[in-house]
């Protein structure tokens, strides 16, 4: 095992998860002391409207309203997904065939692989935009809030995004079996979860193949993927029997450590691991949601790093994008390997409920009852609603499991700092570091001390969680963006504390998205659930403060008030 845990196996790390899990089962509709959204609301097709821009077409339009049906359960055979560098070449055969016929439909065919693509980027480049509806008020009278403008609609970056994925590649899998006449076919999952998977698998490299895509970053194609990824660093060659044995083995260790704080310490619940609410009501320039550790640490990782920097196209907003196609949203969905990286998303998703403890996701209607209209293999316009795709046994699909889940086992322990800069109240930190001044901008290579944040010393309620709280984060929603955040650790060394360190503490990361104003910037809240961290770093009992150092990994971000920490539940 490439780093098990000291005396902790994997049952003790699924029993420690169960009881998590049982306070998570009264999330919904929870608010707290740091819930900014005014008002929630459920999302349906009746609030969205796709409007048209030049060269980036909505996808193809109901012909009727009246003609959706609500979606029913499939009756078919199950589709059992592969991991897609295992499947044999009967699989591959099959889906280059499917992928041909799909590419060989005229665009205007809503199952053509030109509508499919367009369905994301219409959902993520500002094509949708969504008016908040008018609700009657009891007892008459005027609404209590005006009619707002229309604003752009993004499936990314709160708790719609995995049910959205997850419908989405499941329309995509049908109708690529109907096109070659076989209601089993399934899609492959690219593993990139396992060692043996950390590379984009073989079937999409070929150039003569429909599976291919020419804008990928070259130099990624055959080199390990990185799943902390947001730019630089040499690419690691991917060969299991490397000779650049110790690199390897780092590129392992980071990713596997990576994935244990998504899918483990920092996806200690709902909102942390599958994001916070779709808010409609919001202070201006306020972000609708924030996006939970299943959308922020692996996936966007792997958007960012096959996405290729010289390859741009014109978003809607009339700006330039770059790292076409899988590093901005507007053109992932043109890249094949988006549907194979997202079915892994979605296993991720189905470990983390249906293994790690049992966690059910949100029992809020207003996430229950979100609904999409997606057109099925017919063609015909299906309503399906977020508690219809909570379980993929009644969508007719299921995962093969081929290798061990090694990253549950890779529960950081080693520590970077013997001895923590903070202790007791923090009064010789307090004097020995000034506090830095908010707004504060951040800059990379100069990490910053957020000195004695103040904890709460007394167990919060039950199901509650220390959380560090940065209420007001602000950035351009067109750039990629990234800080670290690691907890009691001198800033001179803070920059090699990855997630393979029981100091670090989390990310803030932003993947390029269209439909924002040139020079607009926008503001979301940072949670990261930092209980773990103070049990492994020994800040427990009544230590009542910790120094938070902030690693700037890009350009382009302020950080408006200090960081607090709070009991929450997550
Ligand atoms: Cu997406």
């Amino acid at each position: 095992m490439l780093c098990r845990a000291g005396g902790l196996d994997r049952r003790d790390v699924l029993a420690g998860l169960t009881g998590v899990a049982a306070g998570g089962l009264n999330l919904a509709a929870e608010s707290s002391g740091t819930d900014v959204c005014l008002r929630g609301d459920k999302i349906m097709d009746l609030h969205l409207s796709c409007h048209p821009s030049g060269s980036s077409p909505c996808p193809s339009p109901p012909s009727s309203p009246f003609s959706i049906v609500n979606f029913t359960p499939p009756t078919g055979p199950v589709r059992v997904r592969q991991p897609a560098h295992l499947a044999d070449a009967g699989l591959v055969d099959k889906y280059k065939l499917a992928l041909a016929r799909m590419r060989a439909l005229p665009d205007s065919d809503p199952r053509s692989f030109a509508s499919q693509a367009a369905i994301h980027q219409a959902y993520c480049d500002g094509h949708y935009q969504y008016q908040v509806p008018i609700r009657p008020v009891p007892g008459g009278g005027m609404p209590p809030m005006p009619l707002q403008p229309p604003s752009a609609f993004d499936v990314h970056f709160s708790w719609i995004f995995a049910p959205w994925h997850r419908m989405y590649i499941y329309f995509y899998e049908r109708i690529l079996g109907s096109l070659v006449g076989d209601d089993a076919f399934a899609l492959p999952y690219w593993n990139w979860d396992a060692p043996s998977g950390m590379a984009l698998p073989e079937m999409f490299k070929d150039p003569a193949s429909p599976l291919y895509d020419a804008n990928r970053d070259p130099t990624h194609v055959d080199a390990y993927v990185v799943l902390d990824y947001i730019k630089g660093g040499d690419p690691v060659p991917f060969d299991p029997v490397a000779v650049q044995q110790h690199r390897y083995n780092q590129v392992v260790k980071d990713n596997l450590a990576t994935l244990y704080n998504q899918m483990i310490r920092q996806g200690r619940g709902a909102r942390c691991f599958l994001g916070e609410r779709f808010c409609t009501s919001l202070e201006v320039n306020q972000a609708s949601g924030t996006a939970g550790t299943l959308e922020s640490k692996a996936h966007t990782g792997v958007h960012i790093w096959l996405g290729d920097a010289s390859k741009c196209t014109t978003g809607y907003d009339g700006a330039q994008h770059c790292d076409n196609d899988m590093g901005f949203l507007g053109t992932a969905g043109r890249d094949p390997a988006f549907y194979s990286h997202h079915a892994n998303v979605d296993r991720m998703w189905h470990i983390w409920a249906d293994q790690l403890g049992g966690h059910r996701g949100f029992e809020d209607p207003e996430w229950l009852d979100t609904s999409f209209v997606f057109y099925d293999e017919t063609p015909r316009p299906v309503r399906v609603r977020v508690r219809d795709v909570l379980d993929v046994a009644a969508l007719g699909y299921r995962y093969e499991e081929r290798e061990p889940l090694q990253w549950l086992d890779c529960r950081p322990t080693s520590r970077r700092a013997p001895k923590d800069t903070t202790t007791g109240t923090g009064g010789a930190a307090r004097a020995r570091m000034p506090a830095p001044v908010f707004p504060l901008r951040l800059r990379v290579g100069r990490n910053v001390v957020v000195p004695c944040v103040r904890r709460p010393t007394r167990n919060g309620k039950k199901g509650e969680l220390q959380v560090l709280v940065f209420d007001a984060v602000e950035f351009d929603p067109c750039r990629d963006a990234k800080f670290d955040v690691v907890i009691n650790v001198a800033p001179e060394v803070a920059g090699g504390v990855t997630p393979q360190w029981v100091e670090y503490a989390g990310s803030f990361v932003n993947i390029q998205r269209g439909g924002a104003k040139p020079g607009e910037t926008i503001v979301v809240m940072v949670q990261l659930p930092v209980e773990d961290v103070f049990d492994d770093i020994g800040v427990v009992g009544d230590v009542d403060a910790v120094n938070v150092v902030l690693v700037p990994r890009t350009e382009g971000i302020t950080i408006l008030r200090p960081p607090t920490i709070v009991s929450q539940k997550c």
